[in-house]
């Protein structure tokens, strides 16, 4: 049976790794009876880490999707990896639901990822709450606690229950809305806390605002209407308490989730017609179909199943509709609903539902179904890369499979033939994201690789403008080749306006031009006269692009240059493609010297957390990787996080480093910034090591 939009919650449990966040969904999925079994992360039997990777490891890897009841509503909640190596996951998590339930370890914290998941839900527009778990701990100092929550997120973060008891001591909680008479043993007065909730609910209604300042306290009604209203709008973050352990508290985080929860029509979600023009969304199950695919899982036994949120129209099997990426509209394939590893078939599914639909090959995670789109998920770009050649020879069509079905099921995942060294190149969010990923190639797919250090995607660019031809002319017995081509190039600006920089002003004979925005390459054809054929042109532009793959000063791939090819000279019987394609590909490298050639290398984002004490000694170690920082936030207790920008070739081995300076007390992230021109003294280097290998294998 569908659930009406209205009655569904969909809630992502996110947070840094080793909060609860899986203890606490499996004791919430027994506690409303949706699975009737014992479940424990410790012993191997949680009901959310199941894949046989997170048994073992103790944590969790991928997203996962269940469902239970409770006051009348449908919950379908994502439990998500808390580490930052698997964020990939999280984020995906985020931008299937309504709100995120942020869940804080109370023993150690706010750690990095409680900041990182707290700034993607708000990104994502989300409803937040925070959960303080594992009360029950040693060292737990509930008031330090919520001054450094509010300190980091802001006073707008209220407790919607105080404990009762801390440590050994936790015993219950009493709640702040309507202080209850006996609060023996409370950490904090809830009575105290009353007044600064109830005001920041009603803040955002003028009326009942003042009505309260004249006396008169808020119904019931105005607060549930008005407690959802402040959290959509960001000016109450409620935080609750319990331990997912011991069971204290979990009652009450059920009240909290019905009574906070966000339903689908709470969170602004802009979708956008062809045109770029924007739609409110509305959920209506007869409107049109707006649904997204945030997750995909390849199941070993089963088939590919992607996980989908619907916040327009309906689904159905066998139905056709549009999807971002494929060609021609996709026939829906069967729906099941999700309870962690389980599935059980769908007729069909409607807004506010998520849903897994299999055998969807032509579905990529991120996609939009149905006409309207929604923006892109804001992946993060992976940088830790590694060669990968398989252990046993002859596997190498199975290890380019397996690794097919990783690029499906993981946005940060990335895998490229490099065509310079013949080698297949896996790339990841941290040398932990690829461990793991190897595990379950070797596990799923029963291919074991080897590794290789990571090589560095260098590319290869020009700083000026130069001109220049190259005659191919060959005589050898028989027929001959010859082929002239003249050419201009420039460089090409990142991130132009094409039709812009092609205009006739630039390039006063041009007729056509040809873009390529993978490279940032176009070329333009101003050839007048027909002194290069134009059935030879293709060919002339297929030197180019032969040479810009193979590079020309150090053998990495060419980007931002625009080529104009202007003159040309050919031969009645002795002009062929061959011919003026290696006249194209030689012209490109002559005026490419000549027209100031430079290296690009990747520039990172780096975030590094570590204890106060470590923060000079990270510092000066970054500046000494030609890094700049750029900032550092307090991560709470005694943990800084400096962000810095650094160019990749310098940190490929960073965990080691990090680790041998804190002593195993620092973690970092790493995403893509930009391209920047490597520095003199460096690209001597690059080109030199290049060139002796090129002798070395001649
Ligand atoms: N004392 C105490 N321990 C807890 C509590 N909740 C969870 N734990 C323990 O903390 C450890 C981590 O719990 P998980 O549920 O796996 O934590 P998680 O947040 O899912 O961790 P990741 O999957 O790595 O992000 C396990 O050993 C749990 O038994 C709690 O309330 N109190
Ligand atoms: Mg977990």
């Amino acid at each position: 049976m569908a659930n009406p939009v209205e009655r569904i919650r969909n809630v992502a449990f996110c947070g840094h790794g080793s909060s609860g966040k899986t203890t606490l969904l499996d004791h919430l999925l027994n506690k409303t009876g949706a699975v009737k079994r014992p479940a424990s992360v410790d012993d191997g039997t949680s009901i959310c880490d199941f894949d046989e990777e997170e048994k073992e490891h103790k944590y969790t890897i991928e997203a996962k999707v269940t469902h239970f009841d409770h006051g009348g509503l449908r919950f379908n909640a994502i439990d998500t990896p808390g580490y930052p190596d698997f964020i990939g996951q999280t984020i995906g998590a985020l931008y299937g639901v309504d709100t995120a339930l942020i869940v804080v370890n109370a023993q150690s914290g706010i750690e990095v990822n409680t900041r990182r998941t707290f700034n993607e839900a708000g990104k994502a527009g989300l409803g937040r709450m925070i959960v303080l778990n594992k009360l029950d701990a040693d060292n737990v100092d509930f008031d330090n606690l919520l001054a450094s929550i509010k300190e980091l997120f802001g006073s707008v973060c209220i407790p919607l229950n105080v404990p009762l008891g801390q440590g050994h001591d936790f015993r219950g909680v009493a709640g702040t809305l309507k202080p209850p008479e006996d609060t023996a043993g409370a950490v904090v007065d809830p009575a105290t806390i009353n007044e600064s909730l109830i005001e920041s609910i009603i803040e955002v209604d003028e009326q009942v605002t003042e009505r309260y300042f004249e006396g008169q306290p808020p119904s019931d009604e105005e607060i549930s209407r008005l407690i959802l209203q402040a959290i959509s709008e960001g000016t109450l973050i409620p935080l609750v308490c319990c331990s997912a352990k011991t069971g204290t508290g979990v009652d009450e985080l059920l009240e909290a989730m019905q009574l906070c929860a966000l339903s689908q029509d709470r969170v602004r979600r802009a979708v956008l017609r062809e045109d770029g023009s924007e739609v409110k969304l509305t959920p209506d199950p007869n409107g049109p179909l707006v649904a997204r695919v945030f997750k995909t899982r390849i199941d070993p036994f089963v088939q590919k199943l992607s996980y989908i949120r619907v916040f327009s129209g309906t689904l159905k099997k066998d139905l056709s509709v549009a999807a971002t990426g494929a060609r021609k509209p996709v026939k829906l394939g069967p729906l099941f609903e999700v309870q962690a590893s389980e599935t059980s078939p769908l007729d069909t599914a409607g807004p506010g539902e998520i849903v897994a639909v299999a055998k969807m090959e032509e579905l990529q995670t991120g996609a939009t179904l149905g006409e309207l789109q929604l923006p892109p998920i804001p992946f993060p770009t992976p940088m830790v890369g590694l060669a990968v050649l398989p252990k046993s020879r002859g596997d190498e069509a199975k290890l380019s499979g397996a690794l097919g079905k990783i690029v499906e099921e993981d946005p940060t995942f990335k895998l490229d033939h490099d065509q310079q060294t013949k080698e297949l190149v896996i790339t990841g969010m941290s040398e932990l994201h690829l461990k793991i990923l190897q595990e379950r190639l070797k596990r799923r797919d029963k291919v074991e690789v080897e590794t290789k250090e990571p090589k560095i995607p260098y590319r290869e660019t020009i700083q000026a403008k130069a001109e220049g031809s190259y005659r191919h002319k060959k005589q050898t017995g028989g027929r001959g080749q010859f082929g002239e081509v003249h050419i201009r190039m420039m460089p090409l600006p990142e991130g132009v306006d094409i039709e812009a920089f092609c205009t006739k002003s630039r390039f006063p004979t041009m007729k056509s031009y040809h873009y390529d925005a993978d490279n940032n390459f176009v070329w333009v054809d101003s050839v007048v006269g027909g002194t290069i054929p134009s059935n030879f042109l293709p060919a002339v532009e297929k030197g180019f692009r032969e040479r810009m793959t193979r590079g020309v000063v150090a053998g990495y791939r060419v980007q931002n240059v625009a080529v104009e090819v202007y003159f040309g000279k050919h031969h009645p019987v002795d002009s062929s493609e061959a011919a003026f394609k290696t006249a194209g590909s030689m012209a490109f490298r002559d005026v490419f010297l000549k027209a100031k050639p430079a290296l690009l290398e990747p520039i990172v984002t780096i975030h590094v957390t570590i204890p106060n004490n470590k923060v000079g000694d990270i510092n000066s170690d970054l500046s000494g990787r030609r890094g700049r920082v750029l900032g550092m936030e307090s991560a709470g207790g005694d943990l800084q996080t400096i962000t810095a920008e650094v160019p990749l070739a310098e940190v490929t081995t960073y965990a080691r480093s990090l680790s041998s300076i804190t002593g195993g007390q620092g973690s970092y992230t790493m995403e893509l910034s930009h391209y920047d021109v490597v520095p003199g003294n460096v690209q001597k280097e690059i080109v030199d090591k290049a060139q002796l290998k090129e002798e070395e294998e001649d």
